[in-house]
């Protein structure tokens, strides 16, 4: 059974929701913030950093991105991502990827906390950091925009999948608002509507205290 290490409001939420979507089986580990921080979870996720999901085997996964594709792969009959063999799967990861890789970290440096992760030498350097890093995630959210105007409604046309959950996740941590970003980015919204309205969801999304535009961090 998976064993999901799991935060309040963090980047457990994806991994969480595409659990909840497949409806698979797996025990939820609320950890708080000093939890994380402890000699023992490094010991799970070596940088300290939520998500991680441990394994029927005793192992553990980390990297938000390579647990979705992992479950969404191994759980492929549950359709939350393309089969295999074709080359919707390939866009499927690419997009994961553009996302985890790009989308992601400039968030975590545009909350400018904790000196914007080390890179920051003084407080105005930080802030500096901060604005530079939010500017680059709405150039960001500008392609992904462009794309679900191009061919959308969701991520992957008119197939839902866990690529419009990560991206819901993303959005739920946008600045300066959730819903400034998504008055700017309008197909963007789309999913993240068609996302907050899963029945399947519902439980998770309020559990994290996300159910309701603006409700991060407040
Ligand atoms: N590349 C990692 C980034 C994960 C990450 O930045 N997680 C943040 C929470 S959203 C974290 O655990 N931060 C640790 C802390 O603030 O103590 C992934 O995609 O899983």
């Amino acid at each position: 059974m998976y064993k999901l290490y799991n935060v309040k409001g963090w980047g457990s939420m994806a991994p969480h929701f595409v659990l909840e979507e497949l409806g698979v089986p797996y025990t939820n580990v609320w950890l708080t913030a000093e939890q994380v921080k402890a000699p023992e979870f490094r010991e799970l996720s070596p940088l300290g950093l939520i998500p991680a999901l441990g394994l029927a085997d005793g192992s553990t996964m980390v990297e938000s991105a390579a647990i979705v594709a992992f479950l969404t792969t191994v759980h492929a009959d549950k359709g939350l991502s393309p089969p295999l063999d074709t080359p919707a799967y390939g866009v499927y990861l690419s997009s994961l990827h553009f996302m985890s890789t790009n989308i992601y970290p400039a968030i975590n440096l545009a909350f400018g906390s904790s000196g914007t992760d080390g890179y920051a030498l003084t407080p105005e350097h930080g802030a500096h950091i901060a604005a530079k890093a939010t500017a680059r995630v709405h150039e960001f959210f500008g392609i992904v925009e462009t794309r679900l105007t191009e061919d959308g409604p969701y991520l992957l046309g008119e197939t839902f999948s866990a690529l419009d959950i990560y991206l819901f996740m993303l959005t739920i941590w946008a600045r300066p608002s959730e819903s400034a970003v998504l008055a700017k980015f309008p197909r963007i919204a789309g999913v993240a509507a068609a996302v907050r309205a899963r029945p399947k969801l519902k439980a998770a999304i309020e559990a994290h205290g996300v159910d309701r535009l603006d409700s991060y961090g407040q």
